[in-house]
């Protein structure tokens, strides 16, 4: 039992009543904090490390609260000395150490292995100022630096700490662990995140995120992907990279050293997750720690790293997938560059064919590396797996067929429902009890989709959802939303390949039609969330014509009442937490092979939103689910998009030439519409929309436009609609994260 009251008066000498919500945020979390404290670590002989450069954690006291099973009897408490448990979690600050999906799936996997009571830690870098916070100003990205890092944080001092030895000198790390909760277990596990003893956070000024790159003993943990437009910023984020894997190294070997191995037996003791290619220098950096430190012979130190590491691959975007030249290897660190060559040298000798080899001219691939000495690969969708092996990854599935598979990503229902939809998690609770909370079948829905009254109980929880959605709004923007509005929402980084770009096209189209005089039978309120990289012009430009097209369109009194665009300033777990319980459109819009899986196309379908997406990623398996009367589906097939990038047959200027095309794309450029924004950013997006449109919007866009009205007149059938929003929460089951984990722990980790 928990009593704040009594805790109040030890701490503050206060009645709980007379504490602000800063002080009852702070006493909470230090009751979290004791409680997770004294709770032994998840144990077993083989042990999981979850290397990412990235977790996107979110707040953590409602989820912890949830994960102790005392979140209700903490709310009731509070409630009743006249607290809003909502108000004090507002004082907690969201941590900054992620970017997007990639960071958000290793925080839900963290939860789910804890949840599953697996020994697994998460393993990553404590960036002092995050990713960066986004400001608007003048329609148009700014970043700043996210002073996430306050004194009455999670972290826990280990007392832990490292030499990490680079080229020409050495730094020494500090391990910070943020305890991680099972949901109802009586063990933790820890995402441990290593600093800098030498940090020195005064390279950094308060308007701007440029700082000494050059500056090594003090710069590796400010920033996560500082910019790496020039050789100083790309050569920086080796040294992060080699920072976060050296220390992972020395970890995993001082525990199972201390859990009784000899070493020469570490597959057994622990297995590494490769989450994308930014730890792979764990591999050669563990055989170094074996040979130099350990006395272990080098071929039978490969032997046993084989044996231990796997890697997910996240994107089959070429961009994305890192290169390095040797010569920056070199200058990292030596002894790795030379464990480098050895390796690939020793592939070279297997398999002469170039394509794949580790290095090739005098370039490091880092996926070749997890894909020879890792002995498994996997892609994180059905349709992404599939691609990786007939068509990215070819070479690489003829050599090793065995080490690929499949593992569909997933999404922890603790956060993603129980912790942010409380409407509908009640709902859920009254229907079919709690053992989905922990099962994720929600399966038993079903049962009651033409049944008028659960369908009215939908509609009440979603709009429920949206009054606090619209809240978060208002203080985020300042804009109102009708009460009546549809919710339309594409949440995710800005990029291209997500194309935004389309929906801000068909947004003109449909401006352009209410000044036809075609009044839609609702307020349509479309919003937007997500970070743009600080040097990707296009994404930045997108960026700006999605602002100057929301104040454009709210500045005209003929379609305002009717359409509402709102970009959402600094996209984080939080706003998503707000977003996706309120959403009624989920906008899965990328063009079909490039999104690997996606995952807030889950969130959002869990929450009962109504997909409307392109066959890409894992919007295929909500396709396959839900069937067709339950989601709106259009554009070019991902076997079509893989025939014409490899004929270069994409032409966008004969599509740009169609009228109604040309209309749309145009309207950027007029010069009323210019005169509001920056010019220069509106020129170039057009030009490259009419010329280049490499993520081919244009060629999908007619399509879009035809299903998107259709599904806002459909919207229109209240009933219809409200059984489709069923449906999609019912058949959500299958994208719990703690599915997704039980996979990995059964075909490639093998936990006790
Ligand atoms: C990274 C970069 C960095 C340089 C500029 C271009 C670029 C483009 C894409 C990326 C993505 C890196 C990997 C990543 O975040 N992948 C995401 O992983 C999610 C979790 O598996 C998945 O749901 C998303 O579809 C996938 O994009």
């Amino acid at each position: 039992m928990i009593d704040l009251e009594k805790r109040a008066h030890e701490k503050y000498g206060l009645p709980l009543a007379a504490l602000d919500d800063s002080d009852a945020y702070t006493m909470l979390m230090e009751i979290v904090r004791e409680k997770a404290q004294s709770l032994p670590d998840t144990e077993g002989k083989r042990r999981l490390y979850y290397i990412s450069a990235e977790f996107l954690i979110g707040k953590l006291l409602t989820n912890n609260l949830i994960n102790l099973g005392i979140y209700n009897e903490v709310k009731e408490q509070l409630y009743h000395a006249g607290h809003d448990l909502n108000k004090v979690e507002e004082c907690e600050v969201e941590p900054s150490l992620g970017n997007g999906g990639l960071g958000r799936l290793a925080a839900c996997f963290l939860d789910s292995i804890a949840t599953l009571g697996l020994p697994g830690d998460g393993v990553g870098l404590n960036y002092h100022f995050g990713l960066f916070h986004q400001k608007f100003r003048d329609n148009q990205q700014t970043e700043l630096p996210d002073e996430w890092l306050h004194e009455q944080g999670w972290l826990v001092d280990t007392g832990k700490s490292y030499t990490v030895p680079f080229g020409g000198f050495s730094v020494t790390s500090k391990l910070y662990d943020i305890d991680v909760l099972g949901y109802g277990r009586k063990t933790k596990n820890h995402l441990h995140l290593f600093d800098l003893t030498s940090v020195d956070e005064s390279l950094v000024s308060a308007d701007s995120i440029d700082f000494d790159k050059t500056a090594l003993k003090k710069n590796l943990t400010l920033f996560l992907y500082p910019d790496d437009s020039d050789d100083q910023g790309r050569i920086l984020r080796v040294y992060q990279e080699y920072f976060m894997v050296s220390n992972a190294a020395q970890l995993i070997i001082e525990e199972a050293l201390e859990r009784g191995s000899d070493l020469h037996d570490l597959d057994e003791y622990a297995v590494v997750q490769i989450n994308d290619t930014h730890p792979t220098m764990v591999i050669p950096e563990l055989i170094r720690l074996l040979v130099d430190e350990h006395g272990i012979d080098f071929d039978e130190a490969v032997s046993i790293v084989r044996k231990m590491v796997a890697y997910t691959n996240h994107t089959i975007l070429a961009e994305a997938l890192e290169k390095w030249p040797l010569s920056f290897l070199r200058t990292v660190s030596p002894r790795i560059a030379d464990i480098i060559e050895k390796l690939d040298y020793a592939e070279k000798e297997k398999d002469a064919d170039p394509a794949v080899a580790i290095i090739q001219n005098d370039i490091v691939h880092m996926a070749h590396i997890d894909i020879h000495y890792g002995f498994s690969i996997n892609g994180v969708a059905a349709l992404h797996t599939k691609i990786l092996e007939e068509s990215e990854l070819k070479p690489f599935y003829k050599l090793y067929p065995e080490k690929f598979s499949n593992k569909t990503n997933g999404i922890t229902f603790r956060r993603w429902i129980m912790g942010c939809n409380p409407a509908l998690t009640s709902l859920l609770d009254e229907t079919l009890g709690t053992e989905w909370h922990t099962t994720g079948d929600l399966s038993g829905l079903m049962e009651y989709k033409d049944d008028p009254e659960m369908l009215e109980k939908i509609g009440d929880a979603k709009e429920i959802a949206k009054r606090s959605m619209r809240a978060f709004i208002k203080q985020n923007r300042g804009i109102d939303i009708p009460r009546n509005a549809i919710v339309d929402v594409q949440i995710k980084r800005i990029h291209e390949y997500k194309r935004q770009q389309m929906l801000a096209l068909y947004l003109i189209w449909k401006y352009l039609d209410i000044k036809n005089g075609n009044i839609p039978a609702r307020p349509i309120t479309v919003i937007f969330g997500g970070k743009a990289a600080p040097a990707y012009v296009i994404a930045q430009d997108i960026i700006h014509l999605i602002l100057t097209l929301s104040q454009w369109i709210a500045a005209d009194p003929d379609v305002s009442p009717y359409l509402q665009v709102i970009m959402v300033e600094n996209y984080n777990v939080t706003a998503a937490e707000k977003l996706i319980p309120a959403a009624d459109i989920s906008e899965q819009i990328s063009l079909a092979s490039k999104e690997a899986s996606g995952t807030s196309n889950m969130k959002l379908m869990l929450n009962g939103a109504v997909t409307l997406c392109t066959m890409d990623g894992a919007n295929v398996e909500i396709a396959d689910l839900v069937g067709p009367e339950n989601i709106y589906t259009f554009g070019a097939s991902s076997e079509e998009v893989v025939r014409l990038y490899a004929e270069n047959a994409y032409r966008p200027h004969g599509l740009y030439l169609r009228p109604g095309t040309k209309l749309l794309v145009d309207f950027i450029t007029n010069p009323k519409f210019m005169a509001t924004g920056n010019p220069e950013r509106l020129k170039r997006l057009h030009d490259d929309m009419a010329n280049k449109d490499w993520f081919m919007a244009l060629l999908d866009l007619e399509e879009y436009i035809q299903v998107k009205e259709r599904m806002y007149v459909d919207y229109e059938d209240r009933s219809s609609w409200l059984k489709k929003s069923l449906v999609n929460t019912a058949m959500a089951g299958k994208f719990s994260s703690d599915r997704t984990i039980k996979q990995y722990n059964d075909e490639i980790w093998h936990l006790d």
